[in-house]
């Protein structure tokens, strides 16, 4: 339901582009540097239209007398008694002057304007006697002047913060031999998708490991931002590859810039980007990652310039300008990509003492709050324009995951204090659980997808990340339903491992289904796919944490196993395009999220507990740790924490 106070007070409609000039000084320079040519051209037409004016129209002082403030200015007079008259300080003279005295004053004044008027026009003759190419030489002299002069602006020193407690980013050895070894294979898997991508793609977003070259997806826009590189520098630094982190922060402090004409996702942006460098800061502690990521925040808030403050999908990272995917229920925002940046906002607001991330992901879940949701599940998609939902889609998966993951880390990534965020998941789980989570005949636990009424029993390997979520969000449960959430996400673990049991290369689908006999094995060939994913390693771990049941690093190892076999190829590792044929085809592409999710996850997996503790850390949707905050020190207004 629309909800009246989300319009704008004057209950006019905001256009979409609502971005004023001054909202971007820095594009509002450069356009007055390039129309500088023309502007040049108009003033000079206009001084010589002045000129002519000036001399060629009849003189109506012969016809009629007019004061002129100018006249008034230049003539000093003190004798009010004669008609003159005082306005506001400045006299008016009367009309019993001395006529000879006034005529060689307005001739002085007529010759000072000619000269001014003429020395103009030389002036304006010398700008046009140069070259187009002195002129635009001149013009990106300007120009250049005004980017260093921003990028002074951003990179100025951010007030020092006390940093919270950072346990556990250099432990985590195994004294077992075999886990040690275990891990170790880890960690060379990591070495190679990171040596390849070093020689064949650097500074490209991802690499394309048999054709051996950079590659990119319109998440990332038209521009090379080093997304492999942003993404592994936490899991590089965890496995104690210090010389390949180093390199990549050469690259960033180099090489990254967001004043780039390219339009991004907000949501990839932010988790795998913002996500990436907080981590590199808190893990590292060097100042480059925290000012990459406020330079690159700011360059995403343009994104919430909408009617009702629900973000765009995508926004021009130069221009500011914002919009959503085509293809998403009428121009609707996606629940999973607006609900999901609360974690880096927050870092960012406590990191720079600026509260305007905290306050743009607040007003999204406030407004969230207010609203109506059929059968209590929230639809994947809402609309920015009008703050109404669009299609009621519900998903745990693709669409909807890691909005419901998000309000568990909220709460506890604020040590617990924000138990709005705690209330909000317990709610939606109740939800899910009662309409979504269905036993297969088999006897398999699955969380399908609801759409208009009904239930579709098929889950995505997306939707296998919830085993962990709901082990994680168990202690702290209502009703004391801890030992209820564990199981639960025991059950999803073990039909997430069925769905890579029951294939050829022991991988899973990327999405599989429950219906006429078929149990989590996936039925369309454009379903068949592995690209890489972490999500079913994901709950491994996370259910190791929680029960160390060896189950779990068995299943890992699995996989380990099955990835190093099917997916490595000499060029780094690639996804296959059927998990269900013996001799598999590759798509080519190695995911950022490979090095930022699925070898850390597993590597972790393979670690001691003490390896970046879950009471210390919270992990983002793309495996970036960011630490437990002790919110109850700080003063964000309006923090649920901080009441
Ligand atoms: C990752 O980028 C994140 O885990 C995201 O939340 C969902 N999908 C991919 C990996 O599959």
């Amino acid at each position: 339901m629309t909800t009246p106070a989300l319009l704008p007070l004057s209950g006019r409609r905001l256009p979409p582009l609502n971005l004023g000039a001054s909202a971007f000084p820095h594009h509002r320079a450069t356009l007055r540097l390039s129309e500088k040519f023309i502007l040049l051209l108009i003033l000079s037409a206009f001084i010589t239209l002045c000129f002519g004016a000036f001399f060629f129209l009849p003189d109506s002082s012969k016809h009629k007398r007019f004061d002129l403030g100018l006249e008034d200015v230049l003539i000093p007079h003190v004798d009010t008694s004669k008609g003159g008259k005082n306005l506001g300080g400045f006299l008016i003279h009367g009309q019993g002057h001395d006529e000879h005295r006034h005529r060689e004053e307005e001739e002085r004044l007529r010759n000072k304007i000619r000269a001014d008027h003429e020395k103009a026009l030389e002036e304006a003759k010398e700008k046009l006697k140069k070259s187009r190419d002195e002129i635009q030489a001149e013009i990106q002299t300007e120009k250049n002047k005004v980017v260093q002069e921003l990028k002074k602006k951003d990179s100025k020193p951010l007030p020092p913060v006390p940093l919270p407690n950072l346990v556990g980013i250099n432990s985590g050895e195994p004294a077992d031999p075999d886990i040690r070894e275990k891990r170790n294979k880890v960690k060379e898997m990591m070495k190679h998708a990171w040596d390849n991508y070093r020689q064949y793609g650097w500074g490209h977003n991802e690499l394309k490991p048999i054709a051996r070259k950079g590659h990119s997806t319109n998440i990332f826009g038209n521009s090379q931002m080093g997304a492999t590189i942003v993404d592994a520098l936490d899991t590089l630094y965890i496995m104690g590859l210090h010389d390949e982190f180093r390199e990549g922060q050469e690259w960033i402090d180099k090489n990254l810039d967001f004043s780039v004409n390219s339009e991004v996702s907000v949501f990839e942006v932010n988790i795998r980007f913002i996500g990436g460098l907080l981590a590199a800061y808190y893990l590292s502690g060097q100042e480059v990652f925290k000012i990459k990521a406020v330079q690159l925040a700011g360059k995403l808030l343009p994104a919430f310039n909408t009617p009702t403050g629900i973000p765009w999908a995508m926004v021009n990272l130069k221009s500011g300008v914002g919009r959503n995917w085509g293809w998403a229920s009428a121009g609707s925002s996606i629940l999973a990509e607006f609900g999901t940046l609360h974690m880096e906002f927050v870092h960012l607001s406590y990191l720079t003492g600026d509260p305007v991330y905290y306050n743009k992901v607040m007003h999204i879940r406030k407004l969230l709050q207010k609203m109506d949701r059929p059968n209590g599940l929230y639809p994947n998609y809402l609309n920015p324009r009008t703050g109404r939902w669009g299609q009621h889609h519900t998903s745990v998966g693709g669409l909807g995951d890691s909005f419901y993951e998000y309000l568990l880390k909220a709460w506890l990534m604020s040590d617990k204090t924000d138990t709005e965020a705690r209330k909000m998941y317990d709610d939606a789980i109740e939800a899910i659980e009662k309409h979504l989570i269905r036993k297969s005949n088999g006897g398999l636990t699955f969380i399908g997808e609801w759409k208009n009424g009904h239930l579709e029993r098929k889950m995505g390997h997306l939707t296998c990340f919830a085993g962990g979520m709901f082990a994680l969000g168990a202690d702290g449960s209502r009703d004391d339903k801890a030992g209820h959430y564990l199981q639960l996400g025991a059950e999803i673990a073990h039909t997430c491992h069925e769905s890579y049991d029951r294939t050829a290369l022991k991988l899973g689908p990327e999405a599989f289904k429950f219906d006429g006999g078929v149990e989590a094995v996936a039925v369309r060939q454009n379903e068949k796919y592995y690209i890489l994913r972490p999500e079913v390693i994901e709950t491994y771990w996370y259910m190791w944490r929680f029960t160390h049941d060896p189950k779990y690093r068995q299943w890992g190892w699995e996989a380990i196993q099955a990835i190093d076999k099917y997916c490595r190829v000499s060029g780094g590792f690639s996804g296959v395009k059927d998990v269900y044929s013996s001799s598999p085809t590759y798509d080519d592409v190695q995911q950022s999220f490979f090095l930022a999710e699925t070898l850390k996850y597993l590597y972790l997996l393979f670690s001691n507990d003490d390896l970046l503790p879950l009471d210390n850390w919270v992990f983002n949707t793309e495996a970036h740790p960011l630490p437990v905050l002790h919110l109850a020190n700080t003063t964000l207004s309006g923090n649920p924490a901080y009441r």
